[in-house]
């Protein structure tokens, strides 16, 4: 049976964005339920399939995952093939590491700039500590691409050369650091922005969000 993915408005759901741009990006077949936001029945819908009433929730037969990085988690131990972690351990260790920041943190950037996706040139305020979220992460991408991105499995264009959970991780930043910008980065981390942001899955989740808008 396919796996179902719960999600919720493209323009809005940044952490939708994170497993289906996995899934997509792996070529893991998948079933897309959309439950919209805002909506009376929202929160009744949401809570028949995670316990959080929250989504993403991903669905494989009995089993519901209902988190964003639990269910990257999940894929790459039942796809191992699509090696959706880097394989050399140091690599494989920052790639967690950046993804958990990601997930935990830069509370400043989520909250002052949530995801819009389908808006350009939106209106922003860069208070001192979006300004700082915004520093960190740079360094994160530069530096990924500088100590990994040609090295790790033979290179690529990602952060960890092929495609893996952090980049997955760090999409909804990639539509933020286009929409309410661009936002000057250092030139690899600008590279991998633009890069992700033109992937053939981003325009399609990109497509999606402008139509409910
Ligand atoms: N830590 C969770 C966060 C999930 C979350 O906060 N989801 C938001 C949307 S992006 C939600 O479902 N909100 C319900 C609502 O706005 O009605 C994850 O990684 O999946």
């Amino acid at each position: 049976m396919t796996m179902t993915l719960h999600i919720g408005d493209k323009n809005l759901s940044s952490w939708s964005l994170r497993p289906w741009l996995l899934l997509k990006q792996a070529g893991i077949p998948f079933t897309e339920n959309m439950i919209r936001f805002g909506r009376p029945e929202t929160r009744s819908e949401m809570l028949k399939h995670a316990p959080t009433g929250l989504v993403p929730c991903l669905v494989d037969g009995e089993t519901a995952i209902w988190d964003s990085l639990a269910i990257a988690e999940y894929l790459a131990e039942s796809f191992p093939e699509k090696r959706l972690w880097p394989e050399d351990k140091a690599a494989r260790a920052e790639a967690r590491a950046i993804s958990a920041e990601m997930h935990s943190g830069f509370s400043a950037l989520r909250t002052v700039w949530p995801m819009n996706f389908s808006r350009q040139g939106m209106r922003h305020i860069q208070p001192d500590a979006v300004r700082a979220d915004i520093a960190r992460i740079a360094a994160i991408w530069e530096g990924a691409r500088a100590r990994w991105g040609e090295k790790e499995s033979g290179g690529g264009p990602f952060l960890f050369g092929r495609f893996s959970i952090a980049d997955a991780m760090y999409a909804p930043v990639v539509s933020r650091f286009v929409t309410y910008g661009p936002v000057a980065l250092p030139p690899r981390a600008a590279e991998w922005r633009d890069m992700m942001f033109a992937l053939p899955a981003m325009k399609e989740w990109g497509e999606g969000a402008a139509r409910e808008v």
